[in-house]
């Protein structure tokens, strides 16, 4: 969907911005929550790259960088690892992450 590609590219732009020193925003007000399930593409410093499906009221399937609400998750996720998440409307961090072990991956679709 087009408009949320553009959504993305400013979520990516506000990232960016955030890493080069402004105050993150992202906590004030959740809004509806979803469940977001995919694979790790990237590990970065901040952010896990997560190629996920699509969310249902929330966005198509796509690769995008996403924060993390705990920190030393980016220790433990390796690339490859499939994941499971809660995500918030308008903010792009992933809260409760959990790897999906291999063998059950195909069953929650
Ligand atoms: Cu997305």
């Amino acid at each position: 969907m087009r408009a949320h590609r553009i959504l993305h590219f400013f979520a990516v732009l506000f990232a960016v911005a955030c890493l080069l020193g402004t105050s993150a925003t992202a906590q004030q007000g959740k809004g509806k929550s979803h469940t977001l399930e995919g694979k790790v593409e990237g590990v970065q410093a901040d952010r896990l790259t997560v190629n996920h499906g699509k969310v249902e009221g929330y966005m198509d399937a796509m690769t995008m960088p996403y924060k993390v609400d705990k920190p030393d998750l980016l220790k433990q996720v390796k690339v490859g690892d499939r994941i499971t998440a809660t995500v918030y409307d308008g903010d792009y961090t992933l809260y409760d992450v959990h790897v999906v072990p291999p063998q059950s991956k195909d069953k929650k679709k």
